[in-house]
C-alpha cells in the first residue's frame, strides 16, 4: 500500500524542511516536500530526497561489530552492550569518568539526539568537547556584541531595500532563502554579495564584491570608515543605545584606506559604494559561516556587526546582523533532558583540538572514545593527527549507520537507526523558527537500533536505567516544557506537524540588548572578562602573506573547503551512482599560472598532509584562491582536513578550517 506521511528532515541545514514522505510495504520509497510546511513550502533539495537512498541503501551497517584481530566479526547485542558497558565500568573505577571521551557533532537536528549527554551526565560526566567547527566564532561574537545571536524572521527580508549576503553560499546551503531573495530582487530590493567565490547566488546578484579569504573584518573597517567620512553614520542609535563607539573610532582612526583596500584587495571605490548601500536603509546583512572559520573569525564579525550598527540597521524592519538564531534552540528545554547536574567530574576540550587533547591528555589519559553523530576523520581538521588519535585509545566505540572513515578505526561499530525510522522533533537554530514534528515511519533493518535504544540498554547495565525509562511522548513533553505555557504542546505539534516558536521577529527593536550594559557593545564587557580589553580590532587570519611571509611564500594560496552541493558532509558521497572524485577548482590566475587545463590531475599540499584530484577553473574565483568540497571519504581520495588546521579561533570557540595556505602543482 501506498502511503504518504508528513515528516521532517533530520539534517544539520539551515532550512528545516517539512517533508512528505512515500511509505510502501514498509519501506520509504520517496521523500518530497511538504505544500503545506510555511516556510519551506513544498521545495526541498537533493540532500532531503536522498534519505530514501540512504535510508534503503545496502551499504547501512545491520548488525554490532566487533574487531577481532583487524577484523570486524557480527556480534549480538547482548554481547556489545554488555562489554562495551563492562569497559565503561572498568575505565570509571581505574581512571575516573572523565578518561571516556564524547566525540560528537550534530549529524541529526531531534532534540532527544541530546539525550547523549543526560547519559554521560549520569555515568559522572565525561570528558566533552566545546566549540564549534561550525558557527563558534560568530555565536561568541554575536554574545560579545548583542548579548546574543538572534535573526530576524525569513519574511523580514522582503522589508530591505539592500540585502547584503556575505560570506553565505545561499543557493547552495540554504535554499529557502535563495526563493525569498529571487522574490525580495523582484519586489525592487538590492542584493550585494561578498564571497571569494562567483557562486550561484553571486550570480544574481545586482553587485558582487570579491574579496581576499579572511579579510573580511578589515573590509567591514573600510566601510565603517568610508560611513563616517561621508557622515553618513546613525547618531541616533550609536548614541543613545551603544558603548564603546570612542574605542570605535580609534581603532579606524589607526589604519588608512589605502592599506585597507591592499589587504582585502577591494578597491576604495567600492568601499565608498557599500557605505552608501549600508545607509540607505533598510539594509539588511545576511552573514554565512564561512568567512568565520579563520583565526581571525570572532573579531570579524564583530566588526560587521559594528558596521550594521553604526548605519543604524539594528531593530529595524529590513535590517539586521543576521547569523544565527539561537532563539529557535532557547525555546526548548534542554536541562530537564541533559540533567547537567548529575555531572560529579567536567573536562573539555575544543572540537578543533580535540585530537592533540587526545594525544597529550593526563589524569586520566583517554582511554576510551564513544563518536555519535559526527564522522571526525573526515570531518575534523588535520585529519592525520585525528587518526593518530584516535587510534590511540583502547577503545573506540562508534554508533553509526554506514562503514564511515571514522567507523572502520572503531573497535565497536553500534548500527544506528536512520531518518525515518524513529520519531522525534526537529528544528534548526540557523534559519527559520518552526520546530516540526517526524513520526517514525518504518522499521530500522537488520538490528539497527536507535541512540536512544543504546543509551537505555547501556544506562540499565550502568545502573541508571531509572533516568532512562520514559517514552517517547514523555520525553518529548519533557523537551517542550517551556512552550507549554504557551498552547505549544506536543498533541498540537503532532496534529500540525509543525509550530511556530514564539521568537522575536525584529530581535533588539526594543534596543534592549542583553549584554551586561543593556547596550550594544562596541567594547565589549564580556569580552573583557575573557580577552582583557573586550575591544574590537583588526587582526588577521592566522596563514596569510601579512601574517607569516616565510609561509605565505612556500604555500601561496588560500585554501577553502566549504560545503558540498549534493551531500550534508561527508553523508551521500558513497550513494552517488557515479563514484566521487576530488575537485579541485583553481581561480584562473593559477591556472594560467601554472598552465593548467579542466580535468588536469594536480597535487594539493602544505605541512599538515597533501590531496591529488582533478583540476577545474573558477573564472571570477578570488585570484590566489581553490576550493575543494569538504566531505569526501578517504576511499575516494579525501579527506580535505588533511590540509586544515586545527586551530582556534580568536575568541577560543570557533575553527579555522578556511584559514589554510596551500601550494599546488601539476601531476604527469
Ligand atoms: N548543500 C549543503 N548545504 C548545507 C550543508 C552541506 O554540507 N551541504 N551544511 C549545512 C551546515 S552544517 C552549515 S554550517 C551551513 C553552512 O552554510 P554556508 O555558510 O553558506 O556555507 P559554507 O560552505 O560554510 O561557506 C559559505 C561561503 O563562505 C565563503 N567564504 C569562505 N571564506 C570566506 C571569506 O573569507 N570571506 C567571505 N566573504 N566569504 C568566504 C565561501 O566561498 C562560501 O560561498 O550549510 C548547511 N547547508
Ligand atoms: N574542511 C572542512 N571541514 C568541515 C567543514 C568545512 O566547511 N570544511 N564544515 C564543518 C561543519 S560546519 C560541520 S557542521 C561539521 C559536520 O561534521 P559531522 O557532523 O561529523 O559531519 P557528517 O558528515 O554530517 O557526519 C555525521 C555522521 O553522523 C552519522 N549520523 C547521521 N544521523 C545519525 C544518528 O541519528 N545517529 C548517529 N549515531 N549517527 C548519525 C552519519 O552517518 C555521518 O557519518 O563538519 C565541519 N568540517
Ligand atoms: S537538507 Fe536542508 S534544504 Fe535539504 S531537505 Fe533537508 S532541511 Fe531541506
Ligand atoms: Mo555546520
Amino acid at each position: 500500500m501506498n502511503d504518504i506521511r508528513q515528516s521532517a528532515c533530520p539534517l544539520n541545514c539551515w532550512d528545516s524542511c517539512g517533508f512528505h514522505v512515500t511509505v510502501e510495504n514498509g519501506k520509504v520509497v520517496k521523500v518530497d516536500g511538504d505544500p503545506t510546511h510555511p516556510i519551506t513550502k513544498g521545495k526541498i533539495c537533493g540532500r532531503g530526497r536522498m534519505l530514501e537512498t540512504r535510508a534503503n541503501s545496502p551499504e547501512r551497517l545491520l548488525y554490532p561489530l566487533k574487531k577481532i584481530n583487524g577484523e570486524f566479526k557480527r556480534i549480538s547485542w547482548e554481547t556489545a552492550l554488555d562489554e562495551i558497558s563492562g569497559h565503561l565500568k572498568e575505565i570509571k573505577e581505574k581512571y575516573g569518568p572523565l578518561a571516556v571521551l564524547h566525540s560528537h557533532d550534530y549529524a541529526n537536528n531531534g532534540l532527544l539526539k541530546n539525550l547523549d549527554q543526560r547519559f554521560f551526565n549520569c555515568f559522572g560526566g565525561v570528558t566533552e568537547l566545546t566549540g564549534s567547527l561550525c558557527w563558534g566564532s560568530g555565536i561568541e561574537a554575536q554574545k560579545w556584541d548583542f548579548g546574543d545571536a538572534y535573526s530576524h524572521g525569513p519574511e523580514d527580508v522582503l522589508a530591505s531595500k539592500n540585502i547584503v549576503v556575505w560570506g553565505r553560499n545561499v543557493a547552495r546551503t540554504n535554499m529557502h532563502f535563495y526563493q525569498m531573495l529571487q522574490k525580495a530582487q523582484k519586489q525592487g530590493a538590492r542584493l550585494i554579495v561578498i564571497d571569494p567565490l562567483y557562486n550561484a547566488t553571486a550570480k544574481m546578484a545586482d553587485d558582487f564584491i570579491t574579496v581576499k579569504p579572511g579579510m573580511d573584518g578589515l573590509l567591514a573597517a573600510g566601510i565603517m570608515k568610508e560611513i563616517i567620512r561621508l557622515g553618513l553614520e546613525d547618531h541616533s542609535f550609536i548614541d543613545a543605545h551603544t558603548e564603546g563607539y570612542e574605542d570605535l573610532l580609534e581603532l579606524l582612526e589607526g589604519t588608512s584606506m589605502a592599506s585597507i583596500s591592499e589587504m582585502t584587495e577591494v578597491s576604495i571605490e567600492e568601499m565608498t559604494r557599500l557605505a552608501y548601500v549600508f545607509t540607505d536603509k533598510p539594509t539588511s546583512t545576511y552573514m554565512g559561516l564561512g568567512m568565520q572559520r579563520y583565526k581571525n573569525g570572532g573579531n570579524t564579525i564583530r566588526l560587521i556587526d559594528a558596521l550594521v550598527a553604526i548605519s543604524g540597521n539594528v531593530g529595524i524592519k529590513g535590517g539586521g546582523a543576521n547569523y544565527a538564531n539561537l532563539q529557535v534552540g532557547q525555546s526548548f528545554s534542554f536541562d530537564q533532558i541533559a540533567l547537567s547536574h548529575r555531572k560529579e567530574q567536567k573536562r573539555q576540550f575544543t572540537m578543533m583540538k580535540q585530537a592533540e587533547e587526545i594525544l597529550s591528555a593526563v589524569n586520566p589519559a583517554i582511554h576510551m572514545i564513544i563518536v555519535t553523530c559526527g564522522n571526525p576523520l573526515t570531518q575534523v581538521p588535520d585529519t592525520n593527527r585525528v587518526k593518530e588519535a584516535f587510534a590511540s585509545v583502547s577503545k573506540l566505540i562508534v554508533i553509526e549507520q554506514f562503514m564511515t572513515d571514522t567507523a572502520m578505526l572503531a573497535d565497536y561499530v553500534l548500527p544506528a537507526a536512520a531518518s525515518f525510522e524513529e520519531e522525534d522533533i526537529y528544528y534548526s537554530s540557523m534559519y527559520h523558527h518552526y520546530v516540526n514534528y517526524g513520526p517514525k515511519l518504518v522499521e530500522s533493518p537488520g538490528e539497527a537500533k536507535p541512540d536512544l535504544w543504546i543509551w537505555t540498554q547501556l544506562a540499565n547495565r550502568l545502573g541508571f536505567g531509572d533516568e532512562f525509562h520514559f517514552t517517547r511522548d514523555q520525553w518529548l513533553t519533557m523537551g517542550l516544557e517551556l512552550l507549554d505555557s504557551n498552547g505549544k504542546t506536543l498533541e498540537a505539534l503532532k496534529q500540525n506537524h509543525w509550530l511556530e516558536l514564539p521568537v522575536k521577529k525584529i530581535p533588539w527593536q526594543d534596543h534592549v540588548f542583553k549584554t551586561a550594559s543593556g547596550k550594544y557593545e562596541f567594547t565589549s564587557q564580556l569580552g573583557k572578562t575573557k580577552d582583557g580589553n573586550g575591544r574590537l580590532k583588526l587582526s588577521l587570519p592566522e596563514e596569510s602573506k601579512w601574517t607569516d611571509k616565510k609561509l605565505a611564500h612556500e604555500f601561496p594560496f588560500s585554501l577553502l573547503t566549504i560545503h558540498p552541493l549534493r551531500s550534508n558532509h561527508s553523508q551521500n558521497y558513497h550513494l552517488y551512482s557515479k563514484e566521487p572524485e576530488v575537485k579541485i577548482e583553481v581561480a584562473q590566475n593559477i591556472a594560467d599560472d601554472l598552465r593548467l587545463q579542466e580535468g588536469d590531475r594536480a597535487r594539493v599540499w602544505n605541512k599538515r598532509g597533501e590531496i591529488e584530484g582533478f583540476i577545474s577553473i573558477l573564472k571570477k574565483g578570488h585570484p590566489n584562491t581553490i576550493n575543494i568540497d569538504e566531505g569526501i571519504w578517504s576511499r575516494f581520495g579525501g579527506s580535505v582536513n588533511t590540509l586544515t588546521s586545527s586551530s582556534e579561533s580568536d575568541n577560543g570557540l570557533g575553527s579555522t578550517l578556511y584559514d589554510c595556505l596551500v601550494n599546488l602543482e601539476k601531476v604527469l
